[in-house]
């Protein structure tokens, strides 16, 4: 394989000789929900003309089984350049065929996942999106979601797909043609969109209020800057983004406005685009940012997101793997979203940090859910590179036992020898946890040591 990472010679884990201390008090306020679909993958549509989604691949069926059950969206620029295939025997660069439509179905039904399914509207004619759709239909049954009606819309005329003065209205106008093609073939189809890149107030917004009752959900994308700039840095994907905060809000105000059936979705999403920044986005820190990522967007009310990927090495996808469907193994991204799955489904808990040292500087971050059955699963982030956290948790009820999983690597730029509680995952996709401590101080209280550039998932009854 020659895109492999280079060998990097990894300085040692600075230790440092001061603790900084830290207090997390839990409260009983509700600030949303996480659901068990939360978490999923998103892929290029061209995976479907490779041997990754089918019945018979062990590995990836154990890497999707890991998370629960979530949703897979098959999707990105390559759902502009592939066309339906209906004569093809499958397989074959950029066209769809039946069969490969029938191995995504087996996949499905072993994982038990749905799917989102990207249709080209825009460069193909809307009989053969209507054909496929209808295939697709038939095929996947209730293991599909929605169909996305073309992705990016936003960006169609940067990527040469439309004239330069290609507006939002422009954009309407083909939805409408293409979804109406698609209805006029096959009963209840059902479509989520509009599934821009980042063009929320022109696109996505306007969507909401336009679109919103022929849709079952809103979704969006979102990646924190272009990987191949000098910006995409660890420290910039550690930082807060107002920016994406302001579109959550945004988003979530239009779709409860319109009473969009399940909600919004960050439907395509990962650190950095353009493939990620090698070094960054396949960095252990990433996964750090993915569990709190993930938490940011539950707290304004999205209802998942889908972590682009698949394949290339050294970039953000969460699972690598070989063209032959054969996996490299468990990237960073995906073991934030491993520890991330543990805490599903559930409420989350208002909580707040008391720093309890005099570095100004808070390297803490925490979030906390209420699970049915009254478990309080709590993860302590500490992003900082040398310091560790002494963390009191303060929980809101009495609780009896608590178990603590670390998620570590030897540092934040490590692109390798990633553990969650004790184990790493093996190319086959197993993952062992040998190693879950438990504690316990006081009936209301535990208290941890979070070491400089880990995560702890604790889980408290
Ligand atoms: C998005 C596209 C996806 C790309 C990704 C990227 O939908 O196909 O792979 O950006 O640039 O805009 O990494």
């Amino acid at each position: 394989l020659n895109d492999a990472n280079p060998k990097v010679t990894e300085p040692a884990k600075p230790i440092s000789d001061k603790f900084l201390r830290a207090n997390v008090i839990l409260s009983s306020q509700k600030m949303g929900i996480v659901g068990e679909n939360f978490l999923g993958f998103s892929y290029e549509k061209s995976i479907l003309s490779t041997p990754h989604f089918q019945a018979d691949n062990k590995a990836l069926i154990r890497f999707f089984s890991n998370l629960g059950t979530g949703v897979l969206r098959i999707g990105g620029n390559t759902v502009n350049q592939t066309e339906w295939h209906p004569e093809g025997e499958g397989y074959i660069p950029f066209k769809t065929s039946p069969s490969d439509i029938e191995r995504l179905a087996g996949f499905l039904r072993a994982v038990n996942w749905k799917v989102i399914y990207g249709l080209n509207a825009a460069t193909s004619l809307e009989y053969e999106t209507a054909n496929e759709a209808d295939f697709v239909l038939q095929i996947l049954g209730d293991r599909l979601e929605s169909f996305e009606v073309g992705n990016e819309p936003d960006l169609y005329h940067k990527n040469k797909l439309r004239p330069e003065n290609y507006t939002y209205d422009h954009f309407l106008f083909d939805w409408d043609y293409f979804t109406s093609a698609i209805k006029y073939v096959s009963l209840n189809p059902v479509f989520s969109g509009p599934s821009s890149a980042h063009y929320y107030a022109k696109y996505t917004i306007p969507f909401a209020s336009d679109r919103g009752n022929k849709i079952n959900q809103l979704t969006h994308h979102y990646y924190r800057a272009n990987g191949k700039s000098p910006d995409a840095t660890m420290d910039l994907l550690l930082a807060p983004d107002r920016k994406l905060i302001l579109s959550l809000i945004e988003m979530n105000k239009v779709t409860k406005l319109n009473n969009i059936p399940n909600g919004y979705r960050m439907v395509e999403t990962n650190s950095f685009y353009n493939g990620g920044a090698d070094g960054v986005s396949n960095a252990f820190g990433s996964a750090l940012w993915l569990i709190d990522y993930c938490f940011t967007l539950a707290k304004y009310g999205a209802v998942g997101a889908n972590f682009h990927g698949g394949g290339k090495i050294g970039g953000y996808t969460p699972i690598s793997s070989h063209r032959n469907g054969q996996i490299v193994g468990a990237e960073a991204i995906y073991y934030g979203m491993l520890l991330f799955s543990k805490m599903l489904p559930g409420e989350i808990l208002n909580s707040k940090i008391k720093l309890k040292h005099d570095n100004k500087e808070n390297f803490l971050k925490t979030h906390s859910v209420i699970k049915s059955d009254g478990e309080i699963a709590t993860v302590l982030i500490n992003t900082s590179r040398i310091h560790s956290i002494k963390t009191k948790v303060i929980y809101h009820k009495s609780i009896s036992s608590a178990t603590a999983m670390l998620l570590t690597a030897p540092h934040l730029e490590s692109t390798k020898g990633f553990q969650f509680a004790g184990s790493s995952i093996e190319i086959n996709g197993q993952w062992s946890p040998v190693n879950i401590s438990f504690i316990f101080n006081s009936k209301y209280a535990l208290e941890v040591s979070v070491p400089s550039g880990s995560a702890i998932l604790i889980q408290a009854n």
